[in-house]
């Protein structure tokens, strides 16, 4: 089978009338079950087998997909998580439940001994953080369903979406040129990616220090598609670097081995000084200091990461101070930009539309997460190859925001199709849309009642 959207499926123009309407509900259904069943008390869990915590950016877009359901659900996901903020602004990228047994997923609180750090927070956190993408999720969440609540939701969370900002464009800024710099290929969400080939090949790292650790993630998933012993090795000895200074940012360039400026991650920060000014104009507070950020962040993007012979965004290894080769998918995501230049949105859709990404108004297949003519395409490792509903579901958003709308449709319809042929997975086979990872994975449910919603 390939995953296309011919042959009838959901929400394809094959499948508009009463059939389709009647898929749409039975997607929709499935997608709130599958939320429903995550919630944990006060936050939803991305998996109850794989990632039994709190995940920052997961919780972002899984409140997107709340709104248009439980609202009340989604202001809490945010809530819950804002109150596991640093006093320096970092959000931390797990926030523990502290009611799950020690063991139940690696790394945990106690190898993360954030509680020592400065300025950590009353729970149970690691110290890293993940993509900004909560300052849109917010605005978005508003937009669904406003209300006197949800302006008062806005209210409470400006402060601290505001201090998020200032750690990772101030602290953060480690290359001095406006972009935030990631200490860990965790913090850009797309941990195995080939992007962080060539910055990690430098981090030493011994295989065999993974025999003192026993690794969750290949006890729920096949080992075949996870990060291999070494890659691990190299995450923990990251984690270690940046907990020996107790997580502080200062003198990184010293003493930290991996230091990159990511696409996505800068590409939200800009898309979160936008949704800002949106959300200061609501509150009565002044939108000019974000949209002079935002801009000022997208010309950094332009100015560090885009290469105009590849005519794509690539991230630049802070140590080599060079851009990293491999076309991934993060290369397209600055299409969130509402202030992109023509010239970078002329050449990031003739990338997301050439072979290596096979964007189209009719979709053969869906979009991987790394080039498919790449020889060290892998179509079942994790993020070297393939598709994910998040990274679909923001470049169809940027699609829309740029005037696409052709392209947004195909591409929608590509993604209702992998959860109508597959459920609600973590990822997907990128040629046959077999179902992959976690099967009633959070996000993916969340985002399809998003894209559902907006036909
Ligand atoms: C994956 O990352 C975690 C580490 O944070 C893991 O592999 O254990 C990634 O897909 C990440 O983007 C996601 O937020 C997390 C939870 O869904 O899982």
């Amino acid at each position: 089978m390939r995953a296309g959207t011919s042959g009838g499926a959901p929400g394809s123009r094959h499948g508009a009338g009463r059939a389709g309407a009647e898929r749409h509900a039975a997607l929709r259904r499935l997608a709130v079950s599958t939320l429903d069943a995550n919630w944990e008390h006060d936050h939803t869990v991305p998996s109850r087998t794989l990632y039994p915590h709190q995940w920052s950016w997961d919780s972002a877009f899984i409140a997107v997909g709340l709104a248009h359901v439980r609202p009340d659900r989604a202001w809490r996901e945010l809530d819950t998580l804002f109150a596991a903020q640093w006093a320096d602004g970092r959000v931390p990228h797990i926030v523990f439940n502290p009611a799950l047994r020690a063991g139940a997923y690696f790394p945990g609180p106690e190898f993360w001994d954030a509680a020592r750090a400065d300025g950590a927070p009353a729970a149970a956190t690691s110290g890293i953080v993940q993509p900004p993408v909560h300052a849109p999720a917010a605005w978005l969440v508003h937009r669904r369903a406003p209300s006197a609540a949800s302006v008062a939701a806005l209210r409470r969370l400006y402060p601290r979406l505001v201090a998020q900002q200032r750690y990772l464009s101030g602290r953060r800024d480690v290359g001095g040129g406006g972009l935030a710099a990631i200490v860990h290929p965790w913090e850009s969400g797309l941990d195995n990616s080939p992007a962080w080939d060539a910055p990690m090949a430098a981090v030493p790292a011994d295989e065999a220090v993974m025999r003192a650790y026993r690794r969750h993630d290949t006890a729920h998933a096949d080992a075949a598609h996870r990060p291999t012993d070494l890659d691990y090795a190299r995450y923990v000895a990251l984690v270690r670097s940046y907990r020996t200074g107790r997580y502080r940012d200062d003198g990184l360039a010293g003493r930290h081995p991996f230091l990159v400026e990511c696409p996505l991650v800068n590409a939200a920060l800009g898309a979160a000084e936008h949704a800002l000014a949106r959300i200061a104009t609501v509150i009565g507070a002044d939108p000019g200091p974000h949209r002079a950020r935002a801009a000022r962040t997208t010309q950094a993007l332009i100015d560090r990461l885009w290469d105009p012979a590849t005519g794509t965004f690539h991230p630049r290894d802070l140590r080599t101070d060079r851009l990293v080769p491999a076309r991934t998918v993060l290369g397209l995501i600055p299409l969130i930009l509402p202030d992109l230049p023509d010239r970078q949105v002329r050449a990031l859709l003739a990338e997301a539309c050439s072979p290596r990404f096979g964007l189209a108004a009719r979709m053969d297949r869906p979009l991987p997460s790394y080039d498919r003519t790449a020889p060290d395409f892998e179509p079942l490792r994790y993020w070297r190859g393939p598709s994910w509903l998040n990274t679909g579901w923001l470049v169809w958003r940027g699609l829309l925001g740029h005037g696409r709308p052709d392209l947004a449709a195909g591409l929608r319809e590509s993604m209702l199709a992998l959860v109508a042929g597959a459920g609600c997975h973590e990822y997907f086979h990128p040629d046959t849309g077999a179902g992959l990872g976690s099967p009633a994975f959070s996000w993916t449910a969340a985002l399809l009642l998003d894209a559902l919603a907006e036909g």
